[in-house]
């Protein structure tokens, strides 16, 4: 646990729209099913619908990895916090409904929370109920894609000894290991030298309990995946036909990570915003990865990314792990 520390009865809590004007959902669409494997990224999982049926995946019995990090932050938060010290501004990537991240503020007692989302109603539900929470936090909601980089605003006042990018949920899983090494460059810089990364990863272990993992019997997962061509159909007029196409989703151990498809089941033709698609009976949609790595491989990856391996807290089953680095 952290010393106690100074902070304000009452924090202030600020909110920032740094997503383009310019919607590049419809680009992104058009050019992902131009190409010869289509393909739709993943960060458009996430609507109102989508995060929806995010939270319910996260508590199905078959998907381990929220429950598992869960236990793991219950258990040696503590530790998290000693590891990343006082006065150390809380940045968190893909923070959705940030769960995990109150235990983490209720150790660390940050300055100042920056969550940052593509979400903007789950970054201003997140901030409303940590505020109710821990009202003497002060947050800077951004909302704005990760991926790219990004300046993320400055708040004058507090003491910042220290910078830490938390990205739990392995949603560093939705990269191929070249682009976390990618991504872990730009967490560096903007941690700058000294500065810490707190991450989530989803171990390597058995295919079977991996294919349950994303392939759940109540059909949860499934309908996850569907929702995004129900999204084009909703926001870019598209005229998908969801029963035409059927949630695929497998581990390739040979790649280290699951793929998730939409399979077309018939020859058909599918229109967005009045361009016209053709599919081939089990022709698919390539929608996301989600890496899985050993210990020793990610922090090859976070090396290459420019942050130095310091300690690891893994659960007792082996299933999932949590990486405190710091910035070389
Ligand atoms: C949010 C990217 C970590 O890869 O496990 C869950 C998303 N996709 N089930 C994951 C997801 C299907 C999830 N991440």
């Amino acid at each position: 646990m952290a010393e106690p520390q100074q902070r304000p009865a009452q924090g202030v809590v600020r909110f920032y729209n740094f997503l383009p004007e310019h919607a590049s959902f419809l680009d992104d669409v058009l050019a992902g099913l131009a190409r010869p494997q289509k393909t739709l990224a993943p960060k458009y999982f996430y609507d109102a619908r989508g995060c929806e049926l995010f939270e319910k995946i996260c508590t199905l019995p078959e998907y381990y990895p929220t429950r598992t990090e869960l236990a793991i932050m219950r258990e040696h938060g503590a530790e998290m916090a000693e590891f990343l010290g006082q006065d150390c501004q809380l940045i968190e990537f893909g923070s959705g409904s940030s769960t995990k991240t109150r235990i983490l503020i209720e150790q660390l007692q940050p300055p100042l929370y920056v969550p940052v989302d593509i979400a903007d109603d789950a970054i201003r539900a997140a901030a409303a109920s940590l505020a109710q929470v821990f009202p003497w936090l002060n947050i800077n909601g951004v909302c704005a894609d990760y991926t790219r980089p990004l300046t993320l605003p400055e708040f004058v006042g507090v003491p910042i000894r220290r910078k830490a990018v938390y990205f739990p949920g392995s949603t560093v899983g939705n990269f191929t290991p070249e682009e976390a090494v990618e991504f872990l460059r730009l967490a560096r810089r903007t941690v700058g030298t000294g500065g810490a990364l707190l991450i989530g990863v989803d171990l390597k272990k058995d295919k079977r309990v991996l294919d349950a993992a994303y392939d759940d019997a109540a059909g949860v997962t499934a309908a996850f995946n569907l929702n995004l061509l129900a999204r084009i159909n909703r926001e870019l007029g598209g005229d998908f036909q969801l029963r035409r196409f059927r949630h695929k989703a497998f581990y390739d151990g040979a790649k280290g990570w699951i793929e998730m498809h939409l399979e077309s089941l018939a020859a058909q033709f599918v229109h967005v915003a009045g361009t016209r698609f053709h599919f081939v009976p089990g022709e698919t949609i390539h929608t996301e990865i989600s890496c899985k790595y050993s210990v020793e491989e990610f922090s090859a990856v976070a090396r290459r990314g420019g942050f130095a391996p310091g300690q690891t807290w893994i659960d007792a089953g082996g299933l999932f792990s949590v990486h405190g680095m710091t910035a070389v």
